[in-house]
This record gives structure tokens, C-alpha cells and sequence, in this order.
């Protein structure tokens, strides 16, 4: 199991979880319908998530959800810019979540700690963007097809071989391209290109992930397949959404991509002190 993370400025200890706070600074991503589309909402937000005990805020200008419509580069810029410049000062790193290049480039050169590509890094010049850089993080994301069309049946052999097969030879390309080991996390990619069933796969064997020896990231974060089993609306999956990302801990994970910073952050501190032993806070 991995031990750190190195991520540009900061160096993440994977004894304890680390909380990934989202960020979106678009118009359409599903689960905040819009409320955070202003650059300044999204820097509002972004600094309660970090109150509540985010260590990387992961910062997207482009919703990936099926049927969203596609950013151009300089819209994209314009949207995730201005909160890497405004949250720069906060001692959190700092992740892109994008799929561009030109996007990757600008945003290091902002002070970005991690890329996050949700499409693991396909694009060979996405690869040369990230081993450019001394020390960034690098989340590598597995999704099968396109976000238009990934929903649409998705099948596989077997989902878990498969996407382990698929992950490993994407940290190969990275790390072929110079980029060290302890540079590279690697993420299922809950919802993308997958059945509910898959999922619930993927998160029941996600302990084979972790002794891949990389970190692992989950994000199952208000997602169809916390909404599958509850019945619930997006607005109502925190319950289901912390659930899962405790069983995941238990199971080895240790960096959590979630909306609900604060609920997640309370059940990780009940998991520490039964694993470590309480320490407490007044
Ligand atoms: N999920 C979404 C976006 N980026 N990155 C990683 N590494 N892992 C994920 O599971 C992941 C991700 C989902 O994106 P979107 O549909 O835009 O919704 P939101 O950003 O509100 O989660």
C-alpha cells in the first residue's frame, strides 16, 4: 500500500484519509445545478470545504456528466483560474480536474499541486504537460468510452481485471514519461462507462486497487449508484455517499473525492479513533 503521495507543494502522509473537497466552477455540473457558477461562489465555497477540513480542493470547470455540454479552452481557463489564484494562500493543494492539455499547462503554471484527468491521461500530450513539471500529483482516471455516450451499456470481461489492467497502463505511460511513482494516484472512475452492479463491484474489491501499491482515490460522492440503492435525490445522498467512503477506508482507500466535506470529515475521525485511538477535540 502506498505510504505518500507527493503532490507539487505538498506531501500527503496516506496513514490517515485525506479529503478532497469539490469545487465546481460550472454552470451545469449535476449535483449543484449551477449554484457555484461564479468564480467568486465557487472561492466562497471553496474556503468553507477548506473549514471543514479539506486538504486539496479539486477544482473543475468542466462537468463531466453525461450530456453536459463541452468547454472550450479559454472557457474553461476563465472558469478555474481565478479560484487557483485566489486559493492559493490557503496551505491545500490545489487539483484541476480537466482533460485538456492547454488547460493542465496553464493551471500549473497557476500553482496547481494535481492534475486530475477523468480520461487517464489519453491524450500523449497531456502526459508531456504533467512530466514537464517537477513535482505535481497526478489522479488518473478510468472511464470506458466517452461522457456522451459511457451510460450506454457499458460491458467488460471481468470489471475488476479489466480497469486494473486499464489503470497499470496508464501509470506506465506516466511513469515512462518520468513522472516517479509516488507522483501517480489512480481512481475507478465510479459512474463512468459503468453499471450500478459494476460499482458495487469495483467498491466491494477495491482493496485490490490498494495493493497495487498506488493511492488509490474514490469518488462516489452523490453519484447514481448512491441515489440506486437509497432512492434518494442528489440532494439527499450524504448519508449513503459518507456510508460508502467509510467502507472504503476500512478497505485501505485513503484520499476521498466528496461534496459533503464536514459529514465525511466526522465519520473518518470516528474510523481514526477506533484504528489509531481517540484524540480529543474540544
Ligand atoms: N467524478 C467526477 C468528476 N471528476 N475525478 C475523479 N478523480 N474521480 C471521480 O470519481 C470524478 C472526478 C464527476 O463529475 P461531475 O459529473 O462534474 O460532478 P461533480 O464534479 O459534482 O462530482
Amino acid at each position: 500500500m502506498a505510504t505518500i503521495w507527493q503532490c507539487g507543494r505538498f506531501e500527503f502522509d496516506l496513514e490517515r484519509p485525506i479529503l478532497m473537497g469539490i469545487v465546481n466552477v460550472t454552470p451545469d455540473s449535476f449535483s449543484d445545478g449551477g449554484q457555484y457558477d461564479s468564480a467568486q461562489r465557487a472561492i466562497d465555497h471553496a474556503r468553507l470545504l477548506i473549514e471543514q477540513g479539506a486538504q486539496i480542493l479539486d477544482i473543475g470547470g468542466e462537468s463531466t456528466r453525461p450530456g453536459a455540454e463541452p468547454v472550450s479552452v479559454s472557457e474553461e481557463l476563465d472558469r478555474v483560474l481565478p479560484a487557483l489564484e485566489a486559493l492559493g494562500s490557503n496551505n491545500v493543494a490545489l487539483s484541476v480536474d480537466t482533460c485538456k492539455p492547454d488547460v493542465m499547462r496553464q493551471a500549473l503554471k497557476a500553482g496547481a499541486d494535481i492534475v486530475n484527468d477523468v480520461t487517464g491521461f489519453r491524450q500523449q500530450e497531456a502526459v508531456r504537460v504533467v512530466a514537464e513539471h517537477a513535482n505535481c500529483g497526478v489522479c488518473t482516471m478510468h472511464m470506458q468510452g466517452e461522457p456522451r455516450t459511457m451510460q450506454h451499456a457499458p460491458t467488460y470481461d471481468d470489471v475488476v481485471q479489466d480497469i486494473t489492467k486499464a489503470l497499470l497502463a496508464s501509470a506506465k505511460r506516466l511513469q515512462d514519461a518520468g513522472i516517479s511513482a509516488n507522483r501517480i494516484a489512480l481512481d475507478v472512475g465510479f459512474g463512468f462507462g459503468k453499471t450500478v452492479e459494476h460499482n458495487y463491484t469495483l467498491l466491494r474489491q477495491i482493496g485490490s486497487f490498494v495493493e497495487l501499491g498506488y493511492p488509490i482515490v474514490v469518488g462516489v460522492s452523490r453519484k447514481s449508484m448512491i441515489g440506486a440503492v437509497t432512492g434518494r435525490p442528489v440532494g439527499e445522498r450524504v448519508n449513503g455517499s459518507v456510508a460508502a467512503a467509510l467502507i472504503a477506508v476500512t478497505l485501505g482507500v485513503r484520499v476521498f473525492r466528496v461534496h459533503d466535506v464536514q459529514a465525511t470529515r466526522d465519520a473518518m475521525a470516528v474510523w481514526e479513533a477506533v484504528t489509531y485511538g481517540p484524540e480529543e477535540k474540544k
